[in-house]
């Protein structure tokens, strides 16, 4: 049985992870600081519905399995809280078997501010984003350097790092052609937040592991996920993964069909042509789950685009709204200013060819699936705060 570590396991694409690789067979170990819940709590947002603890969600999934999801609580841009995983030295919060469950084969990190919007709050929000993001990267790279070399790291990136250049995006890297020599070198990275420029920093370390201490690296360039329910969380309603419509941890998708749901105007940043690479929540875990089997040789990083399909803005209100019209509901479209710097008409062609390669089978965004997002939403509608759907975050 292969050992899975996930950094974040509580958080929005943590726990379904957990929970899948657990379903397959894998000894799993999850470790989290509650960053998110917290970080709801203290700027004031929305999630759809209250989620029990980490602790209560591994005991739930426990007495329905009868397997286990071993538990840390701890911060881990506190370096002594990383290197216990690797040194044995590890405190479990909640285990069947409390024995030190070995090095891990896989780490999938996900333990990340992981807002746009959050990072541009102010400074202090800013410099939280940088520094805990560099420093729990910083501080797993030197732990699996230190402890454990052929630890295959599967690193949650975003495609924001690459931003939107006028020329084809590639799968993570790029041959230049330079008076008339040639050469291979990460494709260029411009963000438009400071969070999605603290992934672009993160790549950079994760390169530098990887060139000079041979590290094992697969970095996945991820776009907006939407959705909440997987295979395994379907067996307990209180099982769902944390469900944000808000400005600050609302992604776009699941922010449109709250709104349609409650008749709050679908709100359209601007012009609406922001087009970007989308992701079903059960693709997320397909992807990992992908790259967790096909690890890089010692001193390689694999990069891959982790999309599925591509729409604008726009495309995306008008279909929420066709599907929200025929389920009965009275959708608008408002285009409000765009507080954010970013282009609103822009070429966009991603290469995302490589997961689909290795067996991923993609769940299109179609009017059902939508509207499936439609139905779980409503039974959830008198618990919407319309007062944080938008909050105006200017950049
Ligand atoms: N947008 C609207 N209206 C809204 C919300 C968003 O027009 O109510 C627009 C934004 O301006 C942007 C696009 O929709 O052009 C996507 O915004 P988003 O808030 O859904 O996603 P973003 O801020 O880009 O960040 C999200 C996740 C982040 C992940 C990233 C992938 O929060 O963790 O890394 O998606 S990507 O966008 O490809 O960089």
């Amino acid at each position: 049985m292969s050992h899975v570590l996930i950094l974040g396991g509580d958080g929005y694409l943590g726990w379904p992870t957990a929970m899948y690789f657990s379903a397959r067979g894998y000894k799993v170990t999850v470790a989290d600081n509650y960053f998110r819940r917290n970080a709801c709590t203290e700027v004031d947002t929305g999630m759809l519905y209250p989620i029990p603890t980490l602790i209560e969600r591994a005991k739930i999934w426990h007495e329905l399995t009868g397997l286990e999801i071993k538990v840390v609580i701890g911060d881990l841009s506190n370096p002594e809280v990383m290197r216990q995983f690797f040194d044995g030295r590890v405190q479990y919060q909640w285990a069947i078997n409390f024995n030190f469950t070995g090095l891990p084969e896989t780490v999938i990190h996900y333990a990340e501010q992981p807002s746009a919007p959050y990072s541009l709050l102010d400074y202090k929000h800013a410099d939280f984003t940088v520094m805990n993001n560099l420093r729990v990267t910083n501080n797993l790279l030197w732990a699996v350097r230190d402890f454990s070399r052929d630890t295959h790291i599967i690193k949650l990136g975003t495609m924001g790092e690459y931003g939107t250049p006028n020329i084809d995006i590639e799968e993570g890297w790029l041959e230049v052609e330079h008076k008339g020599r040639r050469d291979k070198f990460l494709f260029p990275r411009q963000a438009s937040s400071l969070y999605h420029t603290s992934k672009i920093m993160d790549t950079d370390l994760m390169w530098f592991g990887v060139r000079i201490w041979d590290l094992r690296v697969t970095d996945l360039m991820q776009g907006p996920v939407y959705g909440v329910s997987t295979e395994e969380s379907l067996m307990d309603a209180r099982l769902k993964t944390i469900f944000n419509y808000d400005e600050i941890f609302g992604t776009i998708i699941n922010r449109f069909v709250v709104q349609a749901v409650i008749g709050y105007p679908l709100t359209v940043y601007g012009g609406g042509g922001q087009t970007r690479g989308y992701i079903n929540i059960r693709d997320t875990i397909q992807c990992v789950h992908a790259a967790e089997k096909c690890p890089p040789q010692k001193g390689e990083m694999k990069i891959f685009n982790q999309i599925m399909e591509t729409f604008s803005v726009n495309q995306l209100a008008e279909l929420t709204k066709k599907v929200g019209d025929q389920l009965g509901y009275d959708v608008r479209i408002k285009s409000i200013s765009n507080l954010r710097k970013e282009s609103e008409s822009h070429y966009y062609n991603p290469q995302y060819h490589g997961l689909k390669k290795l067996g991923v089978v993609p769940n299109l965004l179609t009017e059902e699936s939508l509207g499936s997002l439609f139905q779980m939403v409503d039974k959830y509608s008198a618990n919407i705060r319309r007062e944080v759907i938008y909050r105006g975050v200017s950049w």
